[in-house]
């Protein structure tokens, strides 16, 4: 018998690779999908299969983490051996917009699909990941992070994930459920959403590479994440739901590294080294730099040549008021701020065996590349007229 896994989320990046990761492993992954006005399965048509087939190992259902009667019929639909529960409004900023949502979504969500095993006898069979996060952690207690460090969440998404956390926790001690917390720290790949940080610069860089834009607009830099690769990450939440125990993990590299770091390290992969000078500016707390950065020396210029036009000039002092690859823009700071992430996973080493794969040097240069190829296509598809997607264009 083959074994059956329902995803939350799996339209999103965590949850497109585990869908592929299950299959692979010969399960029948099923995956909840919210309705959106356009397409917004991108990141798994590549496995998509038409309902019309016989056999199918990938099933989707509409639904969403607010709707409970939805959940429960899904769940008993499909009497899944596992559950992931990836979805969540999961960007720390917008939470600050979209509280209640959030809470609804990231706190109770998790209750919904805890409460419909409980309500559907499934308790026996099914067991459910909760996708936890470092964010729990928030306002620095220790470090690094283990499992036994306290939490201080610091933005309605970190205090949403804190509920869910807890109600996972609870319903294991008093139902006797297979429910488990994967604490994961930041995890990024190719395919993660445009506007987290990390995407965010690897995107734009590939874009000051190929002239297609000159500056980067970011908030915080001086921020630590510790970042790992997203295919490394999903296959600990796997790892967590084939113990005989259920149990909270920390998945994290154990290195950290700033904001401002990930950008000179992703400069170097498009041979651009970029310094950090000038003035600061303070402003809700933070100390950050604005208007500062300049490029100062090349390597290899393999994409760069109209910047090579611009760095020539300033070296030979004819042109020094050229515009800065970054610059800080405050409306990006958040109102409170989790400085300092670095994870500490030796639970995760001993009992699962889970190691990291990627380092933060080969993730990078996998997105940054990946965004190339992608921003080539597009400028290749603009250049033929052949962008029939956009309506307004
Ligand atoms: P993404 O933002 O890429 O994906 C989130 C998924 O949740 C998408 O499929 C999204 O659907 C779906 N979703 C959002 N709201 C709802 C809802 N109300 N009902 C149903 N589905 C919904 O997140 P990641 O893949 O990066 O992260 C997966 C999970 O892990 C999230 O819970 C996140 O909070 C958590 N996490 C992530 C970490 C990371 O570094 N990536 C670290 C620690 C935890 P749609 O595509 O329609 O938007
Ligand atoms: P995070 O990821 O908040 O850690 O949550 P994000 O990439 O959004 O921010 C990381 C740090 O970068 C600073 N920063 C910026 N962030 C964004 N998004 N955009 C910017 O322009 C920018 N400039 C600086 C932020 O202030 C922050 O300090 C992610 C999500 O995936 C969560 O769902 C998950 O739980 C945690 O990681 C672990």
């Amino acid at each position: 018998m083959k074994k059956v896994a329902l995803i939350t989320g799996i339209t999103g990046q965590d949850g497109a690779y585990l869908a592929e990761y299950l299959i692979k492993k010969g399960y029948i992954v099923h995956g909840i999908k919210r309705r959106a006005s356009m397409f917004n399965t991108e990141r798994i048509d590549h496995i998509y299969q038409d309902p019309q087939l016989d056999n199918r190992n990938l099933i989707l259902h509409y639904g969403d983490l607010t709707d409970s009667l939805n959940l429960t019929r899904i769940i008993q639909e499909v009497q899944p051996d596992e559950i992931y529960n990836l979805a969540a409004m999961s960007h720390v900023q917008v939470s600050f917009d979209t509280p209640e949502y959030t809470a609804n979504a990231d706190g109770v969500g998790t209750l919904r699909i805890l409460e419909a095993i409980r309500l559907l006898n499934l308790v026996e069979k099914t067991k459910i990941y909760q996708a936890s996060t470092s964010e729990l952690y928030g306002l620095v207690q220790e470090v690094p992070q283990t499992e036994k460090t306290p939490f201080y969440p610091r933005s309605p998404y970190g205090i949403a994930k804190l509920y869910a956390y807890w109600i996972t926790v609870n319903y294991r001690e008093a139902y006797k459920l297979h429910a488990s917390n994967g604490i994961l720290f930041n995890h990024e790949s190719p395919i993660r959403g445009e506007t987290f940080v990390t995407r965010k610069i690897t995107r734009a860089m590939a874009r000051v590479a190929l002239g297609m834009q000159e500056t980067i607009f970011l908030g915080n830099l001086s921020a630590k994440r510790d970042w790992g690769h997203a295919k490394d990450y999903i296959k600990a939440m796997h790892l967590i739901l084939q113990q005989d125990k259920p149990d909270d993990y920390v998945i994290a590299t154990g290195i950290t590294t700033s904001i401002r770091d990930f950008v000179i390290m992703a400069g170097k992969e498009i041979g651009l080294e970029i310094t950090f000078t000038g003035k600061g500016v303070e402003e809700k707390g933070y100390i950050s730099d604005i208007d500062e950065t300049i490029f100062t020396s090349r390597v290899g210029l393999e994409y760069l040549s109209h910047i090579k036009d611009r760095i020539k000039k300033n070296n030979s002092g004819m042109n020094n008021n050229f515009t800065p690859v970054i610059s800080v823009d405050p409306s990006y700071f958040r109102p409170t701020e989790v400085d300092l992430l670095v994870g500490d996973a030796s639970k995760a080493r001993n009992i699962l065996g889970w190691k990291p794969e990627y380092d933060l040097k080969a993730l990078i240069s996998e997105m940054i590349h990946s965004d190339i190829k992608l921003m080539l296509k597009d400028a290749y598809l603009r250049k033929g007229g052949y962008r029939t997607l956009n309506y307004f264009e």
